[in-house]
């Protein structure tokens, strides 16, 4: 089975290192500058598994450019980069290909089906960790799972999937991946602006409860107002339960800002308030806190969307 993976950052490497242990045909895609100081060190990624084993996986890489048709995507790049990583490789996708979207928050998957109405466009949502400790040594840092599913319905398994978990990549086929992606939306608007706003890992938002609660409290009419009754389920017990198992957690967001990286706020707090508006849910909270993190990021010379 062939697999292409876009974007060679920390989860593009993860996802490439272990289908290549796994005896995968795999080959990631770069741009030219960073396929030359890929080549440049041999065509090889370090690859940190969980248990800290570290080894050498020689994986095969291109760019986008090539002609070569795709017959498997898995895009890993940022939300924002979704839908223009996309249209460079278009042109090398058949009616049929399965193109799999890992990114976070919600926004883009729903961007990037709109342009591939003839494709198998699946969406994941993971719970798992990794970066980058050098330009390419991937540590594998949480472990976790990936839930695939699709934003039809209506669609069934692919067959590849129980064999990932061969390759001991965790994942389950999820039906309502809808409820998965929202669920976990409003969790990452509940903590990662606040550790950028607050600038803290995790585990010390205990000491902001009361405006989480607030905020939790809102989120779930919003939850309630799109349809999503289970993910709404009891969302500041999940949360804080949330902040406790990853106490001591750096958030996506917050490391984002610490390297000085645009944030996926569009795809966060930026959805959430869009479809708040949308809905005519009450959105006070969710507004002052998008705008407080907005504010953090024009101080930090980030931009705001
Ligand atoms: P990353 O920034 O480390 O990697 C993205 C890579 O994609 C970068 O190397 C970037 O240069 C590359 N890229 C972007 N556009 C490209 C293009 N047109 N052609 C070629 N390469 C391109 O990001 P990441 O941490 O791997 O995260 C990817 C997505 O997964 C994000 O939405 C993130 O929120 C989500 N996610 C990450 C983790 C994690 O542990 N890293 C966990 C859960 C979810
Ligand atoms: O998903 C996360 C993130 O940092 O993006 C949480 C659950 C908040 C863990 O850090």
């Amino acid at each position: 089975m062939s697999w292409h993976v876009l974007g060679a950052g920390s989860l593009g490497c993860l996802w490439a290192a272990r289908l290549q242990q796994a005896g995968q045909t795999v080959s990631l895609i770069m741009r030219p500058p960073r396929l030359a100081r890929f080549q440049a060190a041999d065509g090889r990624l370090l690859f940190t598994n969980l248990q800290e084993h570290t080894r050498s996986v020689p994986v095969h890489a291109e760019t986008a450019s090539s002609q070569q048709p795709i017959q498997r995507l898995i895009l890993a790049c940022k939300a924002y980069s979704a839908t223009e990583a996309i249209a460079g490789i278009r042109h090398r996708l058949l009616p049929g290909t399965e193109v799999i979207l890992l990114q976070n928050g919600i926004g883009s998957q729903q961007q990037v089906s709109r342009t591939l109405p003839d494709c198998r466009v699946l969406v994941a949502s993971t719970t798992e960790g990794a970066w980058l400790k050098d330009d390419f040594h991937c540590v594998h840092a949480g472990a976790g799972q990936t839930q695939f599913g699709s934003l039809n319905h209506k669609a069934s398994p692919p067959d590849w999937l129980h064999r990932l978990k061969d390759y001991a990549i965790p994942c389950q086929w999820q039906p309502d991946i809808h409820g998965v992606l929202w669920r976990k939306l409003a969790t990452n608007c509940l903590i990662n602006p606040l550790t950028v706003i607050y600038n803290c890992r995790n585990g010390a938002l205990v000491q902001y409860l009361p405006r989480i609660r607030q905020l939790a409290d809102e989120l779930e009419q919003l939850l309630q107002a799109a349809g999503q009754h289970k993910a709404a389920e009891d969302l500041y017990g999940h949360v804080r339960q949330v902040i406790d198992s990853t106490a001591a957690n750096t958030s996506s967001m917050l490391q984002d800002v610490q390297q000085q990286r645009r944030t996926e706020i569009s795809y966060i707090t930026g959805f959430a308030l869009h479809q708040a508006r949308a809905l005519e849910a009450p959105h006070q909270q969710l507004l002052a806190l998008h705008q407080e993190l907005q504010q953090c990021l024009v101080r930090l010379h980030l931009p705001a969307d």
